[in-house]
């Protein structure tokens, strides 16, 4: 497994820049809420150094309500508009609802960052296949309403572990290319600050799927709860966090500040124990 679609991941991280397309996003709500905004915000991440800009219309910080579906449309499409056959890098859409990933893909992005892992739209999957799309299954514990409330688990690696593998098959079943699914234990999805960090420090287990693997540390709380740092300045846990992410296994990170974090990627790569070693 060292491809996910076009990309080589041998040796290589690839680095996703976030593109929140919200009023109301936990690190930067409000920021790129206007779509011209948001696509000069892409064009930069790009030239930055992103691999692909992962564009989403929906917050999933803790508590957040959900939005419709023409809601969201109204926020992403104008953005993946302006961006096609300009931004010279793919572009992912960051939804849980298949009328928008429809539309997106549609419109030119070719990615599908799916938060519920396809269990949120019983439609999702259908689009996933239908268009062949690349899709991050992510793992999450409750809905991002209620995730935070009391997260729970025996061992979070090996239960983060096993519903990733379920959601493989799914997918599989439903006839989207397992070669074309990465995997991601959701950083901050229902989870304590111990619950991450156990995910990070055992990152490697989750290699047994057999899939790309992405994770999502960028500016997140239990940053902010072990540095004691409010969310402003969090750039410096979030490239250690990166940085270990990428030793223990990380094929890609989803980052909000893609120069610094693609600097450091690119040296945690060149450090990292080759596979099988
Ligand atoms: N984290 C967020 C959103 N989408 N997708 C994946 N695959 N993995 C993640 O860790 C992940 C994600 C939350 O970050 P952000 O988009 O900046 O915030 P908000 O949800 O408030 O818009």
């Amino acid at each position: 497994m060292a491809r996910w679609g076009e990309w080589d991941l041998e040796g290589r991280v690839l680095v996703v820049g976030v593109v929140n397309v919200t009023p109301d996003s936990f690190s930067d709500g409000g920021r790129f809420f206007d779509p011209d905004a948001a696509a000069a915000h892409a064009l930069r991440l790009a030239k930055e150094g992103a691999d692909l800009v992962d564009i989403g219309g929906e917050s999933s910080r803790p508590g957040a309500e959900p939005v419709p579906a023409e809601e969201e449309l109204r926020r992403v499409l104008p953005v993946i508009e302006r961006l096609r056959g300009r931004l010279g890098v793919p572009m992912s859409v960051d939804t849980t609802k298949a009328a928008v990933a429809e539309a997106a893909l549609q419109a030119g992005a070719q990615i599908v960052n799916d938060i519920s892992a396809l269990r949120a739209d019983p439609g999702m999957a259908r689009v996933v296949a239908g268009h062949g799309a690349l899709v991050v299954l992510m793992h999450m514990q409750g809905t991002p309403r209620t995730m935070q409330l009391a997260p729970h688990y025996q061992d979070v690696v090996r239960e983060v572990r096993s519903f990733l593998a379920e959601r493989i098959e799914a997918a599989a079943a439903v006839g989207i290319d397992r070669d074309l699914v990465a995997v991601d234990p959701g950083i901050g999805f229902g989870k304590t600050v111990e619950h991450n960090l156990d995910l990070l420090r055992r990152l490697d287990e989750l290699g047994e799927l057999g899939r790309p693997i992405l994770v999502g540390p960028s500016r997140k709380s239990f940053l902010g709860a072990v540095l004691g740092l409010p969310v402003a300045e969090r750039l410096e846990a979030t490239l250690a966090a990166c940085a270990v992410a990428v030793a223990r296994g990380a094929d890609m990170v989803r980052v909000h500040d893609v120069a610094p974090v693609r600097r450091a990627v690119d040296l945690a790569v060149r450090l990292r124990a080759r596979r099988g070693t």
